[in-house]
């Protein structure tokens, strides 16, 4: 059995989805997700460029060997780009695998742990008042985990994923495609550091114990100042704090973990086993957030996961909207067997356009996500739908202190 052709589509509604089609002798293609949110131009032209003629002749089947290939046989190995490619590509064959074998992807895996998978949905508010809405609005929905993001009183802009006034959707929910220049958002560690400890408060009092709050700092705090929000905010009794401080200096993290008990989440801009390794073998994290679509695909997660497990990390995939449905099916089928499942970010794609695009029969009901029966990852991809879209040049907020200072986004 041999890959006779695959084709790489960039586009998609409010997206600029990257989708990777593997077709084979035998008739059955496989799809793939290589989107890099806002650099999304850029594993399109590795794959075209460089992987998809080296694949042609190669067996489907031997999806390990085809990792290894791409991985070990590149001497300029990792990063995002490369990693979106060869987990766009491995993603595929597992869909061609699952679609032989005639099963769900899961089966292929140890089949299913649990039946519906905990998710948890996005709430922002322009203000406390404005959150409070918001994240009742996600609970009447029956959704039992949100992660919650404020807007902070003096601020001088809003910062990640608030919405500059009350009433609007999350900031990150739309993607900027006003050009590739980024906006500026202006950032004040004390003025956050003073408000949201008491605000995440007033939530827990508001909702009561059993919802499950998340909280996302996006890498705003150095290590001291996370160690200090993290304890402050243990009564709160937190789900997840995610990126507390940016994961380059790993050993910062332990710096929280003698001060707190809160659980941390990290790992979402992460892309091997070897980024994750330290955290996960000194315990330092809670969940693993890294995502299939940027971490090399099936094959490289499934391996994280397992080491994940031997010291009691649990998963917890990037899922931000950029993530087309092509690789957040692939991690619902990891989270349908993990394990060491934690929760799965989760925001409705679902829009008419969107289902249009990629049909499948994956559905999400209480605020948890049930996976298709269907062989195969259990998504299509309608090529006709696909025509209408084109790349929109888009581009992230950069992030700046009130004197210049370029910070974290
Ligand atoms: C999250 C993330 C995202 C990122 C986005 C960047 O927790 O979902 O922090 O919102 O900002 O994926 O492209
Ligand atoms: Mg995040």
């Amino acid at each position: 059995m041999k890959i006779t052709d695959a084709q790489v589509f960039v586009g998609g509604p409010a997206k600029n989805y990257v989708t990777i089609k593997i077709m084979t002798d035998a008739g059955v293609y496989g799809l793939g997700d290589a989107t890099l949110n806002n650099r999304e131009t850029l594993p399109a032209a590795y794959l075209t460029d460089y992987l998809i003629s080296n694949l042609i002749g190669m067996d489907p089947r031997q999806s390990e060997d085809i990792w290894q290939f791409l991985y070990r046989g590149a001497y300029f190995r990792g990063g995002p780009i490369a990693m979106a490619a060869y987990g766009a590509i491995d993603t595929a064959l597992w869909d061609i695998k699952a679609k032989l074998a005639g099963m769900p992807l899961y089966q292929l895996f140890g089949g299913k742990s649990r039946d519906g998978a905990l998710v948890y949905a996005h709430a922002a508010g322009a203000d406390l008042a404005d959150l409070m809405t918001s994240i009742a609005r996600y609970v009447d929905q029956g959704y039992k985990a949100v992660r919650v993001q404020c807007g902070i009183p003096g601020m001088p802009t809003a910062s990640y994923a608030v919405p500059e006034t009350a009433g609007q959707t999350g900031a990150d929910f739309i993607t900027d495609f006003s050009g590739i220049r980024p906006k500026t958002e202006i950032w004040d560690t004390d003025k956050y550091m003073r408000f949201m400890p008491d605000a995440l408060g007033q939530i827990r009092d508001k909702f009561g114990p059993d919802l499950k709050i998340l909280h996302d700092v996006h890498h705003r705090l150095l290590p001291r100042e996370a160690a200090a929000f993290a304890k402050a905010v243990e009564p709160v009794g937190l789900y997840w704090l995610e990126d507390p401080t940016p994961a380059e200096d790993q050993d910062a993290l332990k710096l929280i973990r003698q001060h707190s008990t809160t659980p941390i989440a990290i790992g979402e801009v992460f892309n091997t086993i070897w980024d994750c390794q330290k955290l996960i073998e000194q315990e330092l994290i809670d969940f693993i957030r890294i995502a299939v679509t940027y971490g090399g695909g099936i094959t490289h997660v499934k391996r994280i996961v397992d080491l994940a497990a031997l010291h009691h990390v649990r998963t917890g995939f990037h899922g931000a909207p950029s993530h087309s449905p092509i690789s957040m099916a692939a991690q619902a089928h990891l989270n349908a067997w993990a394990p060491n499942f934690g929760i799965q970010e989760y925001l409705v794609l679902g829009t008419p356009e969107c289902d249009a695009l990629f049909p499948s029969k994956h559905y999400l009901k209480d605020g948890l996500f049930y996976v298709s029966d269907d062989p195969g990852l259990g998504v299509d991809f309608d090529e006709g739908e696909a025509a209408q879209y084109e790349y929109k040049p888009g581009s992230h907020p950069v992030v700046r202190l009130q004197d210049g200072t370029l910070w974290n986004y």
